[in-house]
């Protein structure tokens, strides 16, 4: 296959590389592209050198595919332009989530509603990919009423100069604050701009994509996003309210059974999800499985993935593998 990766020296992008180098994915021409500035630089793939071109020239190479991570705008003028040109599109940005006409795709949970018409395909929002792919199997069993989640999301989210910012500040010798607001030792209460009901995009992205993915309007999502001097994933603490009641050791066979889903749950022995071991791994964590004895049909849990990877690349990969796979492109 021909595979453009627009944003291929982001943050993302180059975790897109890894990803289909390690699943030795069927690339049979690489076109690494980025903005003006980063073209005729390097990068390397199966150890192969690869210069980066503009998005001009990626469009007239007519790529198979295009797995895009370079933000919102880029995405809204470019990823037509490629649709056009017979380009099928893998977009990470928020630019097309809930654009009615296209889909909002997590392969192991509704990858069988593309089409070989779908040429521009939308990646979920990390914090809601993490958080579907325990809600999903759950809510088939249960059917979900109301969520509340909050999130505990790691730097890496926000890009490159928030993880040299928590470097400068772990190395900050002066005592006063180096940044208006500082990461390290620190919890900031917003994640992405606020909106005008009072929650962030973020807060959003997760009540809005949760509510298409499962495809059910009536589920009803409650969002607080905070981030942490974390580098490895992102956290969730989540309580859901059923329609219908459980058994604690079904709700872990049921969510070990998923695929992509990992239940580490013991606290007998202190087993529980934490990013730092998450890091680099596609799974999304399970733990702290437990009922809410303060009203019937609710459960708290503790979901855990990294969010460069199952919370973006790796799943945008996985629906390039589908869309390959099923002769869609
Ligand atoms: C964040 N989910 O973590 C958003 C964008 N990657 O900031």
């Amino acid at each position: 296959m021909r595979i453009a990766v627009v944003g291929a020296t982001g943050m993302v992008g180059r975790v897109i590389l890894q990803v289909l180098e390690e699943r030795n994915f069927p690339v049979s021409e690489l076109f690494p592209v980025a903005s003006e500035r980063s073209i005729g630089t390097e990068i390397t793939f199966n150890k192969k050198n690869y210069k980066v071109i503009g998005l001009e020239e990626a469009v007239s190479l007519k790529p198979d595919i295009a797995l895009f991570s370079a933000g919102g705008e880029t995405s809204l003028e470019w990823a037509p332009k490629f649709a056009e040109a017979g380009t099928t599109v893998v977009d990470n940005s928020s630019a097309w989530r809930m654009d009615p006409s296209k889909k909002l795709v997590i392969p192991e949970i509704n990858a069988s509603l593309l089409s070989s018409e779908d040429k521009i395909i939308a990646n979920p929002n990390c914090s809601t990919i993490q958080l579907l792919m325990a809600l999903k199997p759950l809510h088939d069993t249960y059917r979900i009423k109301r969520v509340v989640v909050s999130t505990y999301q790691s730097i890496t989210g926000t890009g490159v100069k928030a993880v040299q910012q928590l470097e400068n500040e772990y190395r900050q010798e002066k005592g006063e604050m180096a940044y208006p607001y500082p990461i390290h030792r620190n919890a900031i209460p917003q994640c992405d701009v606020f909106t005008e009901n009072g929650y962030t995009k973020e807060e959003m992205k997760l009540t809005n994509e949760t509510k298409k993915i499962l495809g059910d309007d009536s589920v009803q999502v409650s969002a607080t996003a905070i981030r942490i001097p974390v580098v490895g994933g992102h956290s969730e603490s989540v309580n859901i309210e059923f329609e219908r009641d459980f058994e604690e050791n079904d709700v872990r066979r049921i969510l070990q059974d998923f695929p992509g889903v990992t239940v580490q749950d013991n606290t007998d022995v202190n087993t529980y999800p934490m990013p730092i071991y998450a890091e680099g791994k596609d799974d999304v964590f399970v733990g702290r499985i437990r009922r809410d004895y303060s009203q019937p049909n609710s459960l708290n849990m503790w979901i855990v993935a990294d969010n460069l990877r199952k919370g973006a690349a790796t799943n945008a990969v996985q629906i390039t593998e589908y869309l390959v796979g099923k002769n869609l492109v």
